[in-house]
């Protein structure tokens, strides 16, 4: 609504709260003394928020770690119930592998650690990884 009447050579930005708008004076000194109206240039700014990239954490099959501590780890570490908890680790038992959760990288990272932590601390082989998710 300030564009009013005395700016040539610019580019409207679309008003909304997303769209930052920078203004700068041009032609600077140039303008005194001549006859033209003062210029000024709006540029759009892009809104630059990027969704985050998300990763897979999974589990991994072995013939050591007892079911019931696989089962624990994904009650405690990513929040299953006794049913999907029991049904992930059945799935990693029988096809080698299976998905924990998908989160932010540092998120990933640290249920990481944090399985990996919690199965050496009682001798258990389980492995624990972080994989890119699609997308
Ligand atoms: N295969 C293990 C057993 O028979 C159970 C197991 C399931 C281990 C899932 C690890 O991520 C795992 N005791």
């Amino acid at each position: 609504m300030f564009l009013a009447t005395s700016f040539r050579n610019h580019l409207v930005a679309a008003s909304g709260e997303q769209i930052a708008a920078a203004i700068r004076m041009t032609g600077g000194a140039q303008n005194i003394g001549t006859s033209g109206p003062a210029t000024s240039t709006i540029t759009k700014v892009k809104p630059k928020t990027k969704r985050p990239s998300l990763y897979r954490v999974l589990i991994l099959n072995d013939d050591y770690t007892p079911m019931e501590f696989v089962i624990l780890v994904l009650e405690k570490f990513f929040q299953k119930d006794a049913e999907a908890a029991t049904k992930i680790m059945l799935h990693v038992h029988h096809h080698g592998l299976g998905e924990c959760g998908i989160f932010t990288y540092e998120i990933a990272e640290t249920k990481v650690t944090q399985v990996m932590d919690f199965a050496r601390k009682r001798q258990h082989p389980l492995q624990c990884v972080m994989e890119k998710a699609n997308a």
